[in-house]
């Protein structure tokens, strides 16, 4: 582990990433929350070593981001991982309390939203996530809104995700983006994916389907002047999908669950996924696994062709 980038901020860089940001390498970002909070122990260890696998299989480097006892990591040493997979009351840190953690030194993950807030701050522009956090189901009711749309809207980080959760209402989501201006943009395919599945039965506003094609654009917007991030949709392969109408009843039945506990805040996504993952006896985890596995290697081959 590297010294503090500045006496004031507790950020470390993993020597590996230490090294590839001296050299100028390409760097991909990765959350954390969804080790801690998205999946359980070993699949989540599991997951997170082969992410960093591939991300450097196509010539890039993984930085997976955390903060452990006040520092915010940016990269994780195997044994970090390991301690980080099985901790048990590590926070759920947002925009809102990730310089709490840092400030109280506790221990937390990042979701989407601090995982970005730390990546820029650290100079990395790509990261790979399996799905944002977005609009609720009854959010009308429940005022259920992800700070992730928040932070695509303002911070300079390309997010590939494989679309946003099912559990989540995807219109809403994504007439939120929309408002907000955030790119989205479906990579290789015409219809927005819906995480678990390929199509969301919404069209796709925009679409490339090259790495370079998404380098190309994001040169763009930075000689426009325009800030804020982007969203890459990435279709999860289809030998790994469960189809939407058979995802729709066991999202229905963790819904009505989620109401019966009178779940709430922070606590509805990990709830959720958790209550999928029993109803559909842990095939959702393995695609779940390999649809963050195919936005590892779509980020690490953008993160190349932004060099
Ligand atoms: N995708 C997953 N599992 C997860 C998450 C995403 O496959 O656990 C996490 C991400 O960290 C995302 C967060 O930022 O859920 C959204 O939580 P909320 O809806 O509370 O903002
Ligand atoms: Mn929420």
């Amino acid at each position: 582990m590297t010294k503090p980038f500045s006496p004031l901020l507790p950020m470390a860089y993993s020597d590996e990433v230490a090294a590839a940001k001296a050299r100028n390498a390409p760097i991909v970002a990765l959350e954390s929350t969804i080790i801690t909070h998205g999946m359980p122990f070993p699949g989540n260890l599991d997951m997170a070593r082969s992410v960093e696998a591939i991300i450097r299989e196509e010539g890039a480097v993984p930085a997976t981001i955390a903060v452990i006892d006040g520092v915010l990591h940016i990269g994780l040493e195997d044994a970090e991982l390991v301690a980080l997979a099985q901790t048990q009351d590590a926070m759920k840190l947002s925009r809102a309390d990730l310089a709490f953690a840092l400030a109280e030194r506790r221990t937390g993950a990042t979701t989407v939203a601090a995982t970005m807030i730390a990546a820029a701050r650290a100079g990395i522009r790509v990261f790979a996530t399996g799905g944002i956090g977005g609009v609720h189901r009854k959010a009308e009711e429940s005022f259920d809104i992800s700070a992730d749309l928040d932070e695509l809207a303002r911070t300079g980080v390309i997010v590939v995700s494989a679309g946003a959760k099912a559990i989540l209402d995807i219109p809403k989501t994504l007439e939120v983006l929309e408002t907000r201006g955030v790119p989205v943009v479906t990579y290789d395919s015409e219809v927005f994916p819906a995480f678990w599945s390929r199509d969301s039965g919404l069209k796709s506003a925009l679409m490339l389907n090259s790495p370079a094609a998404i380098a190309n654009f994001q040169r763009m917007r930075d000689q426009l002047g325009v800030d804020g991030g982007m969203l890459i949709a990435n279709p999860v392969p289809e030998e790994n999908e469960i189809p939407r109408d058979e995802m729709e009843i066991y999202i229905a039945r963790a819904l009505d669950n989620a109401a019966r506990d009178e779940i709430s805040g922070k606590a509805v996504t990990p709830y959720l996924l958790d209550s999928i993952f029993r109803l559909t006896d842990g095939r959702s985890l393995a695609t779940n696994i390999a649809l963050v596995e195919n936005n590892a290697r779509l980020a690490a081959e953008i993160a190349v062709a932004l060099i």
